[in-house]
């Protein structure tokens, strides 16, 4: 079956290309898919440009999107297994993690669909009787949608639902490692009804078909996550047309400890925060900063259930994490491993491949505690997106705050203690977009989600997060219109 989607037709890539999409847990090939080129992308931008300025979408009630984005929530529950399955083959994360994902994808349908519904802009106080002064909220237009392989249907969701919602059209580019859960999101989206040319689906390396996307003049707004170097490239390129972007850049993102915080929870979540998905999280908590007066027992017992984290196919119910993406970021992993071990970071537990010869084919990588840290280390400032934990230490709660804000990223951070007043005033004081008391990880629909300083611009989910796919324009009528004489009088 072909894998481009281009104004409602499946068609393959017009000068043949095709790439294999491999298995991170054995490097078995699942599928070999399309891989566009330019002109492609060029034919995407054009099919989602004319459905949004000549075609039947323009036409659609907020109330016919919504039930769009319903149909879309319910389809991704029909398929939910098959689903999940595409998922830990295409990412190598546990099943269950996978599950998890669809649920929370269809979440965010559902918030989209009632945001669809209940949005009729506002009305303005002009101060004057005569005139009816109201905000309304437009679509922006052709949106181009660029996501990576950490989340690959999670992080494609976090946008289609909020710009169809919004009534924009796309194209879709999800990362070339990881397509399948997205061509299978273009699947249900067609059979869900929406008109041809709304949704376009390309597929293939950054450049030439992203970078033909973020350049196109045609496109009116571009929304990528993904890593920094390619984000800060993507705003530069968007800048030469003045497109809007939106831009989700991952973290560095401090997981504070007190002394005085539950011991069995904040051991369990420090696992988590670092571990879940093998580290690859744009939110994982892999700066761990821990009170003097905590510091020795909490890393013993957190450095003992480490060593028993089983790693193995996402596929077994017994695994709880899988592979690394690709050899090349397992690469990206052990280089940031070597560095700190020169920095002069102490070595705890990992810091190398699992000798198990059932896991030799895959991308695994042990995971590694770093202790005796600072903040003048790059594998402390430096995004290692592996299963790579970090310990600093303080001692007074401004210290906490400082190492928390010590980042040139801040996308997340977690301050773990018993005492409320403490717990909101680091809350308050450290520059993340989410803080967590006394959990790590959860995010809603319904609350923005996004990064201060380097972590990004803008924001997803939430009342924000559909803002972005948003124009406002202000209608000013005067119902009662009088010569003003200004001129010639
Ligand atoms: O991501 P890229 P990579 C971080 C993580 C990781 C690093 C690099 O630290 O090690 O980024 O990962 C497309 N124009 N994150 O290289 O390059 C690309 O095809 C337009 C954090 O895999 O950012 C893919 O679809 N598009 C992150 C998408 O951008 C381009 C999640 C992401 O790829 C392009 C993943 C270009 N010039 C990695 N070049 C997070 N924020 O959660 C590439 N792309």
């Amino acid at each position: 079956m072909s894998t481009l989607f281009i104004d409602g037709r499946w068609v393959s890539a017009t000068a043949g290309g095709t790439r294999q999409v491999v298995n991170p847990f054995d490097q078995s090939v699942i599928r070999t898919v399309d891989e566009a080129a330019a002109t492609d992308a060029e034919a995407a931008v054009r099919a989602a440009r004319a459905a949004f300025d000549d075609g039947e979408w323009r036409g659609w009630t907020a109330r016919r999107r919504s039930l769009l984005l319903r149909r879309v929530a319910e389809l991704l529950q029909r398929d939910r297994a098959e689903i999940a399955r595409l998922e830990t083959l295409d990412t190598g994360k546990t099943l269950v993690e996978s599950g998890i994902d669809v649920d929370e994808v269809t979440s965010v349908f559902e918030y989209y669909a009632t945001q669809a519904e209940s949005d009729p802009g506002r009305l303005v106080d002009a101060g004057n009787p005569a005139v009816r002064s109201r905000v309304l909220y437009e679509p922006i237009g052709v949106c181009a949608l660029i996501a990576p392989w950490n989340y690959p249907l999670l992080q494609i969701a976090w946008k289609v639902a909020p710009a169809l919602a919004a009534g924009n059209t796309m194209v879709l580019k999800p990362s070339e490692t990881t397509p399948l859960t997205t061509i299978k999101l273009v699947e249900l989206l067609d059979e869900a009804g929406a008109p041809a040319g709304v949704a376009n689906l390309v597929l293939g390396a950054g450049d030439p078909v992203g970078s033909t996307l973020t350049e196109s003049p045609q496109v009116d707004m571009v929304s990528f996550t993904g890593g920094l170097a390619t984000g800060s490239a993507i705003m530069a390129s968007a800048a030469r047309t003045v497109k809007k972007v939106a831009l989700e850049l991952g973290g560095k993102n401090p997981n504070i400890v007190f002394a005085d915080a539950d011991f069995e929870a904040a051991i369990d979540y420090a696992l988590i925060a670092v571990f879940f998905h093998a580290g690859q999280v744009c939110s994982a908590g892999t700066r761990l900063v821990v009170e003097d007066a905590l510091h020795d027992e909490f890393v013993a017992e957190l450095t003992q259930r480490v060593e028993r984290i089983k790693l193995g196919n996402g596929l077994d119910a017994d695994t709880e994490s899988g592979p690394l993406v690709s050899a090349e970021h397992r690469e990206k992993v052990e280089s940031y491993v070597s560095i700190a071990v020169d920095e002069g970071a102490r070595l705890l537990t990992g810091g190398r491949r699992p000798d198990n010869p059932k896991l030799a084919r895959g991308f695994f990588y042990l995971p590694t505690v770093f202790d005796d840290c600072h903040g003048g280390m790059r594998v402390v400032q430096e995004e290692t997106f592996g299963p790579i934990m970090t310990v600093e230490r303080f001692s007074e709660i401004e210290d906490a705050v400082r190492i928390g804000n010590d980042t040139t990223y801040g996308l997340a951070a977690a301050v773990w203690t018993g005492e409320a007043r403490k717990a909101e005033y680091v809350a308050r004081a450290l520059r993340h977009g989410t803080v967590w008391i006394n959990d790590f990880g959860p995010y809603l629909p319904q609350a923005e989600w996004g990064g201060y300083k380097r972590s990004g611009v803008g924001r997803e989910l939430g009342h924000a997060g559909l803002a972005e796919y948003q124009e406002a324009k202000h209608i000013y009528e005067n119902t009662a219109p009088e010569p003003q004489r200004w001129f010639a009088r």
